[in-house]
């Protein structure tokens, strides 16, 4: 997606610009390694990574050449590049840049103004390819080709790390490369922790059980949350299951495009508010996903964002 990059490079009135984050250099690029940065300018568009990567980049990027950094020192061979184009203007990736290349560049007493890029690419990750739908579409389809198997085996005396142990290994044998994130699957109490380690912990009868996990497939992730109550539920488990799912339903009828993000995020808090559980929903309603798990923009309170055809959303309100 050359392109892509020289847009963001123009908007910008740069000269060349330096992409450090890894998602946005596989994005804009194709590489998949885990190394390397990209140099853009009119001029040129690189991919440099180490003699691992040599031949990788060729195959995966026919849009960028690839340079082979033997020293590893990328911040000279950038320095070389700005000098020999003129670069006077230059773009970096202020949330991912290390300081001490920050400081390097400077270091190198070199005359280059050196511009914070913010958001600037990660911005248009927002707005997903039908092909990059598809990816998501596959990941979501494995984890939830994963939640049945699970419901299968479900049952008093299995251990939490059984469980996420087997909702991994189910995941990756259908097709995912990895995972999206530490799966969660926590029981009885500790299912009051969003973000819980899975334990030693033998499922009970009358536990609830929440799963929170997700895989990649061909570079992009998947995300989703299920809770499940063990033998039968009570009334008060029924009564915060159904606020829950009545929030997520009034999100739902909300989001869509034309509207700001925190809309679909209000719906689901006032539903929840106003059955008295206000305080035990602490997080966001969602987020986007795509290359990485947790993407821009997000869906909150204080999300502003005006959301978008092909922008994707997770909805996932809950009590803790
Ligand atoms: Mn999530």
């Amino acid at each position: 997606m050359k392109e892509k990059a020289l847009k963001v490079l123009r908007e910008n009135g740069l000269d060349a610009m330096l992409i450090t984050d890894r998602f946005n250099r596989r994005y804009l690029s194709g590489f998949t390694g885990s190394a390397g940065m990209l140099y853009v300018s009119e001029k040129r568009q690189v991919v440099l990574t180490d003699s691992r990567y040599e031949e990788q980049v060729k195959r995966e990027c026919c849009d960028f050449d690839g340079f082979c950094v033997r020293d590893r020192d990328y911040v000279v061979a950038c320095s070389r590049m700005m000098e020999e184009d003129g670069a006077k203007r230059v773009g970096f990736e202020d949330e991912t840049i290390l300081l001490k290349e920050y400081l390097d560049y400077e270091n190198r007493g070199i005359q280059e103004e050196l511009i914070g890029l913010g958001k600037s690419v990660n911005v248009l990750r927002a707005l997903k390819e039908t092909w990059e739908i598809e990816r998501i579409r596959k990941a979501e389809e494995i984890g939830d080709q994963a939640f049945a198997h699970i419901l299968d085996i479900l049952r008093p005396g299995i251990t939490e790390r059984e469980i996420a142990i087997e909702l991994d290994y189910t995941m990756l044998r259908l097709g995912a490369e990895r995972l999206s994130f530490d799966t969660i699957a926590a029981s009885g109490l500790n299912s009051a922790l969003p973000h819980a380690q899975p334990t030693d912990k033998k499922i009970e009868s009358g536990d609830f059980v929440t799963m929170d996990f997700g895989c990649v497939y061909q570079g992009y992730c998947s995300d989703m949350t299920r809770t499940v109550v063990i033998g039968h539920a009570s009334a008060i488990q029924k009564a915060v299951y159904d606020t829950v799912l009545r929030a997520q339903e009034a999100a739902l009828a909300v989001a869509g495009p034309g509207r700001p993000a925190s809309e679909a995020d209000t719906a689901a808090r006032t539903v929840i508010a106003d059955a008295g559980y206000g305080e035990f929903f602490g997080h966001a309603l969602g987020h986007s996903l795509g290359l990485f798990m947790h993407e821009e923009p997000g869906y909150g309170p204080t999300c502003h964002t005006i959301v978008e055809p092909t922008m994707l959303m997770t909805v996932e309100p809950g009590i803790y």
